[in-house]
């Protein structure tokens, strides 16, 4: 089979937590959603490298219940799985009812099942059906002290397994330990596979930073003794300098031609223009693709010896691959929202004969818990220029508090925004920031009411140090003014507090006021 060569990530900006699942030549592939709606995006490709957006595993409130979630709340590390000719999903919310299992019979329609829970805690649900039909449930947990087993170490998680009947969720068997993992922390992300005979258990140890990496075990039953693959980890980073890191959180498949592949997450720490680096990323962790192959003691050997690259020499199935246009536009000349707006549900008009798209800004702001009137795409590039063109119905609604315009996003906490706001009868184009605790304008300038009535075009170029705002009257003259700039380290996940898992969206946003836009895109601009 000739190799083809491939650049990772295969999807960029955040994806974490990628499970695959193949039927025929067709792969689907499915992310964590955390506090943003839809919950559980579904990609699906032929050639494992160009994947498309098809639609979402959780499209109602009672599928993703986000009520109140924090930052980086919500929906937990799905596993997606294929059955007899029924997809399931598993995954957490860990904001309200914890595990739960979604099934379809057709993936592309868009219609899953309403949740049926799981009685069995902790997080990063998988599904594994034994040649004798039965469905076994693994999750990594902490189970509450009174109901451990004595024999088992049990300071941290474990992988936990029972029955389960995936169609209810009703439990089974008993809640056993599986694993306590290879001697990393954190276990977690388990998968169960079977291949003539002997169960394979792969997981993910050492935390989800810079330290994270994957193991692999095998065992002749699932009562063990488990076998740690001699080269464990199979999979990690964390001690092989270069632009990709904290890879691990992993997933199987094979393809039609019986060739394997590992799907695993993995970060891009930002690389200032002097070249240097820290160890800070803002855009996510993005989902990654390697080669797999078996070594004469029928271990797996991923990537790189065990190391995920960024470019790949590999016998990719399907077709040959394109190149990936990470950036997004939008008209608003269609019906429908393009997939990849993560909107909350409401205060939304889209407009296709006045190619407008309308917000009505609610008193919920970007700071609360609460689905204010935001809707973003997510960065997939450092390089990338983000621009609106904003226009207001309603100027006399400007007053203080009423804000409309662009965001560069990560979560309620940390957020860049650019926006048009009213003070004293003034009217301003404003750049606040929102870090930590700290929500404070850092510039302002006056704009007339004929330059409102014109239109205002906002746009954010981001670089991997900073994003840079500035903004434009939409009279054809193209003079942009630049307010600010922020830095990338404060919407970097490493910086935030606490602990969150997401990457920064380009948005657009509205409160306590009515505002249109007539275009919204996110380009990458060259290197
Ligand atoms: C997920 C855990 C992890 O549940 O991060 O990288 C958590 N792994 O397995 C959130 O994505």
């Amino acid at each position: 089979m000739p190799t083809r060569i491939y650049r990772n990530p295969v999807i960029a900006g955040y994806a974490p937590d990628p499970s695959i699942a193949r039927r025929g030549e067709d792969f689907y592939l499915v992310n964590s959603s955390f506090e943003f709606f839809p919950g559980v995006p579904i990609y699906h490709s032929r050639n494992l490298v160009n994947w498309k957006l098809i639609g979402y595993c959780l499209t109602t409130p009672v599928q993703d219940d986000l009520k109140g979630a924090r930052p980086s709340g919500g929906i937990y590390a799905p596993t997606l799985r294929f059955h007899n000719g029924t997809w399931f999903m598993t995954v957490t919310n860990v904001t309200h009812g914890g595990n739960f299992i979604v099934h379809t019979d057709d993936i592309r329609a868009g219609h899953w099942s309403d949740p049926v829970y799981v009685d069995q805690g902790g997080i990063d649900p998988s599904l594994f059906w034994d040649d004798d039909g039965t469905c076994y449930y693994t999750s990594s947990w902490t189970k509450p002290e009174e109901s451990r087993e004595k024999e088992a170490n049990q300071d941290g998680p474990s992988i936990y397994i029972c029955k389960v009947d995936p169609e209810t969720g009703e439990r089974l068997s008993e809640s056993k330990v599986l694993s306590t993992g290879c001697g990393g922390k954190c276990p977690e992300g388990p998968h169960l596979y079977k291949k003539d005979g002997v169960y394979y258990l792969m997981i993910a140890e050492g935390g989800t930073e810079y330290g994270h990496m994957e193991t692999f075990q095998r065992a002749r039953s699932l009562e063990g003794p488990w076998e740690a693959c001699p080269h464990n980890p199979i999979l990690s980073n964390r001690d092989f300098p270069g632009p990709i890191q904290a890879v691990g959180h992993a997933d199987l498949t094979d393809d039609a031609a019986g060739n394997l592949w590992c799907v695993a997450l993995g970060i891009r720490p930002v690389v200032y223009p002097d070249g240097s680096s820290l160890m800070l990323h803002h855009i996510g962790r993005e989902t990654f693709l390697a080669p797999v192959t078996i070594d004469e003691e029928g271990w797996p050997v991923v990537g790189d010896h065990g190391h995920m690259l960024r470019t790949i020499d590999a016998p990719l199935p399907g077709e040959f691959p394109t190149p990936v246009n990470n950036g997004f536009e939008d008209d608003f000349s269609t019906k429908a929202f393009p997939l990849a707006w993560n909107p909350a549900m409401e205060n939304y008009i889209r407009d296709p004969e006045e190619s407008s798209l309308t917000l009505k800004g609610t008193d919920k702001t970007l700071n609360d818990w609460a689905s204010p009137t935001f809707l973003g795409v997510r960065q997939k590039d450092w390089n990338m220029q983000a621009e609106t063109v904003m226009t207001l119905a309603d100027p006399a609604a400007l007053r203080f508090g009423a804000r409309a315009g662009i965001t560069a996003f990560y979560c309620a906490h940390y957020h860049y925004d650019l926006y048009v706001t009213g003070l004293n009868d003034r009217i301003y184009v404003n750049v606040a920031k929102h870090v930590h605790d700290i929500s404070t304008v850092t510039a302002a300038v006056a704009v007339s009411r004929e330059d409102l009535e014109k239109g205002l075009v906002f746009r954010i170029t981001a670089d991997a140090e900073k994003y840079t705002f500035s903004f434009a009257v939409d009279d054809g003259s193209g003079s942009f003014h630049v307010l600010d700039t922020g830095l990338t380290a404060a919407l970097s996940t490493e910086s935030t507090v606490p602990m969150t898992f997401t990457g920064v969206y380009f948005g657009l946003f509205a409160e306590n006021l009515t505002a249109s836009f007539e275009k919204f895109d996110a380009v990458v601009l060259p290197e």
